[in-house]
């Protein structure tokens, strides 16, 4: 038991469809208390290497074309055990075996449209906030 931060994006598909306020107000409930909250065009290169550990694999192309394509709500949450219950209430990777009261159970259907980024590790964490919060965090 340990607090921590960890990153959240919510997705392109998620700012254009109006469901950011909506995720963020889940992760406020819930405990869970924002020290960074920032809308930004991703651009290729922070893409590249936000998703370095996918390269190479055949949907590689496909994701870097989806997170640039329109801007995405970066948000560094903390709080207890943040990074796994950040994970858990975010849903499977796949929305449709993504359980209902999940994120993306709730708000999505599509693998490649599937709303919200979180980090999966505390090694994650820390590269992620770094990318997305160069200047650190409050
Ligand atoms: P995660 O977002 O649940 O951590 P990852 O395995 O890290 O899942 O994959 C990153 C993103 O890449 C997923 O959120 C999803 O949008 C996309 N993705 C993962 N696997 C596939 C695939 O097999 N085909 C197409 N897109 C995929
Ligand atoms: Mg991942």
């Amino acid at each position: 038991m340990a607090v921590e931060r960890t990153l959240v994006l919510c997705k392109p598909d998620a700012v254009r469809r109006g469901l950011s306020g909506e995720i963020v107000a889940r992760f406020e409930r819930r405990g869970f208390v924002l020290k960074g909250a920032r809308l930004l065009k991703v651009s290729k290169g922070l893409a590249q290497q936000h998703y370095e550990e996918h390269k190479g694999k055949p949907f590689f192309g496909e994701l870097v074309a989806f997170i640039t394509s329109g801007p995405v709500l970066a948000l560094a949450i903390e709080g207890e055990s943040a990074i796994s219950v950040v994970r858990t209430m975010m849903g499977a990777t796949n929305p449709a075996n993504s359980a209902p009261g999940t994120i993306r159970g709730d708000l999505a259907l599509e693998m490649s449209e599937n709303v919200i980024h979180g980090s999966d590790s505390k090694a994650s964490a820390k590269r992620e906030l770094a990318l997305f919060f160069p200047d650190g965090l409050v």
